[in-house]
């Protein structure tokens, strides 16, 4: 029976994604330092931190795919980024490669390349890194780490650059990056059930009308079709913010608030 790990199980995509990729005969083992609220008869849960190898590597046993949500979710200090999000990835991969499982989906972000400048619309897949805090290096780690475990040692390895992946729009940028918890699940699934994608680094965002920021070519070529918009919700978020003002430093890079100078663990303390 398919066994896919997630870690991350109880944080905010993860949460998103257990009724999304529930399948009859799928079982999903959800991995998080606090359990994940109510969990199902085709769901296990495991209580542990991405960065405790032992526990890492027994999550991993029978595992057919592992979805690495876990971790840091924004800015915060370097010891605590690394710790968590860069030493806790390198421990997932290994993890993943000691157990035999063949593939890892690591939720990278826009972040990674979030100092790309918007007269670079649309952001190829594989642009070159241009991180705009800590986490942002994090996330290029990451892909690091993905590109050699793929290489090294055979796992397919697929980065996702999610945009902003919440319940609902609520900001003007979240108007151009959103990506609606469905889609998520329609991309999540793309990526479970390609066939041997090797290493790909792709976008994850909606069908977004003040889209375009970012190519989709490596998400499509995996099997993902957006079908969501946020302007849905245009009219909401105008009436709660005002329109979308482009000289707005906010949308001078894909990062967004994360490439503002006030926007570091310093200031964020
Ligand atoms: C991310 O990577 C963060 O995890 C999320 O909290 C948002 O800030 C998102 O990017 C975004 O850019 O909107």
């Amino acid at each position: 029976m398919p066994t896919i790990l997630i870690t991350g199980g109880s944080g905010r995509i993860g949460s998103m994604l257990r009724q999304r990729l529930a399948r009859p005969g799928r079982i999903l083992r959800l991995l998080d330092i606090t359990p994940p609220a109510s969990p199902g008869p085709d769901e296990e849960v495991v209580v542990a931190s991405v960065t405790d190898m032992a526990a890492m590597t027994e999550a991993c046993a029978g595992v057919d795919a592992v979805i690495h949500l876990g971790g840091v979710s924004g800015e915060g200090p370097w010891d605590k980024i690394m710790e968590i999000n860069i030493h806790g990835t390198y421990t997932v991969f290994d993890a993943a490669r000691r157990a035999g499982v063949p593939r890892v989906i690591f939720a990278s972000s826009n972040h990674a390349v979030g100092f790309t400048p918007r007269s670079a619309f649309p952001v190829p897949d594989y642009a070159f890194p241009a991180p705009d805090t800590y986490y942002g290096v994090s996330k290029v780690t990451g892909e690091a780490l993905a590109s050699m475990y793929h290489h090294r040692y055979g796992l397919d390895a697929i980065c996702l650059r999610i945009l902003s992946c919440f319940e609902r729009p609520t900001t003007a940028r979240m108007l151009s990056t959103w990506l609606s918890p469905d889609d998520a699940g329609r991309l999540f699934e793309a990526c479970l059930t390609a066939e041997r994608p090797g290493f790909r680094v792709a976008f994850g965002v909606s069908a977004n009308t003040r889209g375009g920021w970012v190519s989709l070519d490596e998400a499509r070529a995996l099997g993902y079709e957006p079908r969501d918009d946020a302007e849905d919700y245009a009219a909401e978020v105008i009436a709660a913010h005002g329109a979308p003002d482009p000289d707005d430093p906010v949308f001078a890079y894909l990062g967004g608030e994360f490439t503002r100078p006030g926007y570091d663990a310093e200031h964020l303390k």
